[in-house]
């Protein structure tokens, strides 16, 4: 067993009240949200511990969804020989608190009872709403070198994204000396930092949290327990509060990294995967992204056009033209539908043939997409009975709205998961 494996539990933040990513976060708690057209937003933490040779893992979760556990349990096995695992600690009443997990930091505190019985010397902190792969080991080596407390992973960025995170400055031992969370653009030119030759060419002039943080396992306890017994948020208290009176140092990340806690960043980072070469590579082997096995048969296409996309396992692909879609697991999809820019979930089942007939004689349409639609610009949730001759088309035309079957952000129409669609229907 390495060092790593044995001495770090790693602590995944699974998401608070939710509303980021709302609707896909209507029925589900947020690790289980489908990504990537295979993978659950969990895979990729637990993916990137597994890969770093932690082993042992928590999710925190406001709600402990059934897809949540199942997805667990049915991926995540270790042997009988490991000491590795992956459990879920949902907020609970309990008989010193009857209320959700307040904010990140008082998600661990109220965890950190579930790890008393584990011997460990570090805690890895991790947020379940990010795409990246990091190979924590380096990020360890460092904090254990340095004789750090406590350590937090840093991306350059540029002015623009800066007011969205917490940002920091550090001295040349890459101890941080200030830290500011998500500053005010007037107050962006303080916070400047050297950040090398070929970030500064990029304009990425501001060292950003990754909200990504390693914590020696005494003073996470003397933080939550005893300095801050109230406190709620990481970023917004306990980090602030620990600089100058703990050794906190910076781990400089530079690859790609991304949030995707909200539908357009979401969307965009799905999309991402059907370039020629996207950001994350999901075909390294060394960094693999896990996910549950499926015992699915092929992808069945018989499509006139399908171009710049990504089609998962099981699904049956009878379009017209698919042009820059991931397209999830046992997706189905009618002839004669033209679809563009959409992030298909895909379903959970198939239907029998004598369930379809049944659908079609009642004038209800199947499960999947019917025939001759049109859609652009869209995410369709799991599970959802797309009629024909509907056209659904996103883009900035269309107002913030969220109706019974919908919901529209940033131009992106996300269809709700298990609705039904109308033939016909228009958007
Ligand atoms: P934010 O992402 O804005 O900034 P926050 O909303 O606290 O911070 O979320 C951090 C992670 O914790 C997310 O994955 C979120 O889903 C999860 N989370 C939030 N509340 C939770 C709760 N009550 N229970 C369980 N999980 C919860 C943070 C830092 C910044 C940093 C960015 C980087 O505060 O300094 O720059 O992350 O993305
Ligand atoms: P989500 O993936 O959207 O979070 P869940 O994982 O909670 O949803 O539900 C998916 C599981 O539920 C699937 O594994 C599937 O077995 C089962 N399921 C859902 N709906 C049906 C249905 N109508 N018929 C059979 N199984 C279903």
């Amino acid at each position: 067993m390495s060092f790593i494996s044995k001495n770090v539990v790693a602590v995944i933040l699974g998401g608070g009240a939710g509303t980021r990513l709302y609707p896909l976060t209507a029925t589900r708690s947020k690790p289980a949200v489908p990504i990537a057209g295979k993978y659950r937003l969990v895979d990729i933490p637990i993916s990137n511990c597994m890969n770093s040779d932690i082993l042992k893992m928590y999710v925190l979760t406001q709600f402990n969804s059934a897809s949540l556990n199942k997805h667990i349990k049915n991926t995540y096995h270790f042997s009988a020989f490991s000491k590795g695992f992956v459990d879920i600690i949902a907020a609970e009443q309990t008989p010193d608190s009857s209320e959700w997990f307040q904010g990140t930091a008082d998600a661990v505190r109220q965890s950190l009872r579930h790890l008393q019985n584990q011997s460990y010397e570090y805690i890895l902190v991790l947020s379940g709403d990010q795409l990246y792969q990091i190979d924590f080991k380096e990020m360890f080596e460092k904090h254990i070198q340095s004789n750090a407390e406590i350590s937090i992973a840093t991306i350059p960025v540029n002015a623009k994204d800066a007011t969205e995170f917490g940002i920091m400055k550090s001295n040349e031992h890459n101890e941080i000396t200030s830290f500011i969370e998500k500053p005010a653009a007037e107050l962006l030119p303080d916070w400047i930092s050297d950040t090398g030759e070929k970030m500064q060419a990029e304009g990425r002039n501001y060292m950003a949290s990754m909200g990504i943080y390693i914590f020696n396992k005494s003073i996470m306890g003397q933080l939550l327990m005893q300095v801050h017994p109230n406190a709620k948020d990481f970023g917004k208290e306990i980090i602030p509060s620990a600089i100058g009176k703990y050794r906190v140092n910076s781990f400089q990340y530079e690859g790609y990294w991304t949030d995707i806690g909200n539908i357009s960043s979401f969307f965009e980072a799905n999309l991402d995967l059907t370039n020629d070469i996207p950001s994350i590579n999901l075909y390294d082997s060394d960094a693999a992204i896990y996910t549950r096995p499926r015992m699915l048969p092929a992808a069945k296409i018989n499509s006139g056009c399908v171009t710049s996309s990504v089609i998962a396992e099981g699904s049956i692909i009878l379009c017209e033209s698919l042009e820059r879609c991931i397209v999830g697991i046992r997706a189905r999809i009618g002839s004669g539908s033209k679809l563009k820019s959409c992030y298909i979930m895909g379903n959970d089942y198939y239907e029998t043939l004598a369930s379809i007939n049944a659908h079609k004689e009642k004038g209800e349409p199947p499960l999947g997409i019917g025939e001759n639609c049109l859609i652009e610009n869209a995410i369709i949730d799991k599970n959802v009975h797309i009629g024909n001759n509907v056209t659904i088309i996103g883009g900035p035309h269309l107002e913030n709205q969220d109706h019974e079957l919908y919901t529209v952000k940033d131009g992106i129409v996300v269809i709700k998961k298990m609705v039904t669609i109308p033939d016909g229907f228009e958007l």
